[in-house]
């Protein structure tokens, strides 16, 4: 990452409203978005003292039991972006339906998406998690917009950004024009630009993947990692390194920091969801932040950002990263369906 000159985010998008690649209202957006990211990121930070661990005794439509910080997290997205008038609707991964903004308050023309806490699992271990996000335009003439709304493709996606709540807490967002990270100041409670227009290298000598999913993977995929592990006396003739946070958002932004690449491709246990990670706000806005940072994302047969989304909570098999690397394990794919 390329050392930024310091300014705040709020500086930042307001340069790129001036400069016309945003308007004011996806601009009050993002602010609203990286307003709720710092509520988020002082209860994360409480941990065991703010009696935010542990499930929440309840679970989700994707089947999964919530922990009380992804509740917390949802709950603070909803309430931030309610009454701002600048959203029509909005979408979570804990909420079964997307819901348009309450009659009560003003709507606006743009649609959010967001995994409210990404990770959630790694909380009780105190592990990096972090928030997702995504923004499409609301259809014109639709004032209240439904779960069909929201299915657009990747490439209509106007802003993606997620925060990571690690050591520190940053903002990687992208409206279009690169990629660029935003550390938190917690003694002034203001977004910094520390990274702009972020590169990944485009070749790498790390992967992450969950290896104990080995023997459920499809045929390709088990040969390319085979030739990764094969090392310098394999076909790929160099050594490679593997990490697997378990939290997407952690293995993403190490992979914008350093260069990498990240798999979770179809295995035996999800395949008949289409997948493990969920598209719309998880895949998508990760896949449109990694092009923009000069990688490259795909699930192993078609660019990500072109999948014509079915469902709301649809998943799909992601590869994403150093964009020579990726193009490496699609080739292995599209070998393998050839043959
Ligand atoms: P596994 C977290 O639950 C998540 O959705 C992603 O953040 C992460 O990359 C993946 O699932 C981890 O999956 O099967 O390794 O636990």
């Amino acid at each position: 990452m390329k050392p930024a000159k310091p300014i705040s985010l709020t500086r930042y998008l307001i340069e790129e409203q001036h400069a016309g690649r945003i308007n004011a209202d996806l601009r009050l957006l993002i602010e609203v978005v990286a307003r709720a990211c710092k509520t988020i990121s002082m209860s994360v930070g409480k941990g065991a003292l703010g009696g935010v661990l542990g499930d929440a005794g309840t679970g989700n439509i994707q089947g999964e039991a919530q922990k009380k910080l992804d509740v917390i997290a949802n709950d603070v997205l909803l309430e931030a972006n309610a009454w701002g008038g600048h959203l029509a609707g909005l979408a979570s991964e804990e909420m079964d339906h997307s819901q348009p903004i309450p009659d009560a308050f003003q709507r606006g023309n743009y649609l959010l998406l967001f995994d409210p806490l990404d990770g959630s699992s790694n909380i009780d271990v105190n592990i990096s998690v972090g928030t997702i996000f995504s923004v499409l335009r609301c259809p014109d003439g639709v004032t209240s917009p439904g779960d069909e709304h929201f299915l657009q493709p990747g490439t209509t996606q106007v802003c993606a950004g997620y925060t990571t709540y690690g050591p520190s807490t940053m903002l990687v967002l992208t409206v279009g024009h690169g990629t660029h990270a935003f550390t938190l100041d917690r003694e002034v409670g203001s977004f910094i630009m520390t990274a702009r227009d972020i590169q990944i290298p485009a070749d790498t000598k790390e992967f992450a993947i969950n290896m104990s999913n080995q023997r459920h993977w499809e045929p390709p995929m088990q040969r390319y990692v085979a030739d990764l592990l094969a090392g310098k006396d394999g076909p790929r003739g160099k050594d490679f390194n593997m990490r697997w946070v378990a939290s997407m958002v952690a293995d993403v932004h190490r992979i914008l920091t350093r260069g990498g690449v990240f798999f979770y491709p179809l295995d035996a246990k999800c395949r008949d969801k289409g997948g493990k990670l969920r598209l719309m706000y998880e895949a998508n806005p990760m896949s449109f932040i990694v092009e923009q940072a000069g990688g490259a994302a795909s699930t192993g047969r078609q660019r990500m950002l072109e999948v014509q989304p079915t469902g709301l909570h649809q998943r799909v098999p992601v590869m994403l990263g150093s964009r020579n690397e990726v193009a490496e394990a699609v080739r292995y794919h599209a070998e393998h369906d050839r043959a």
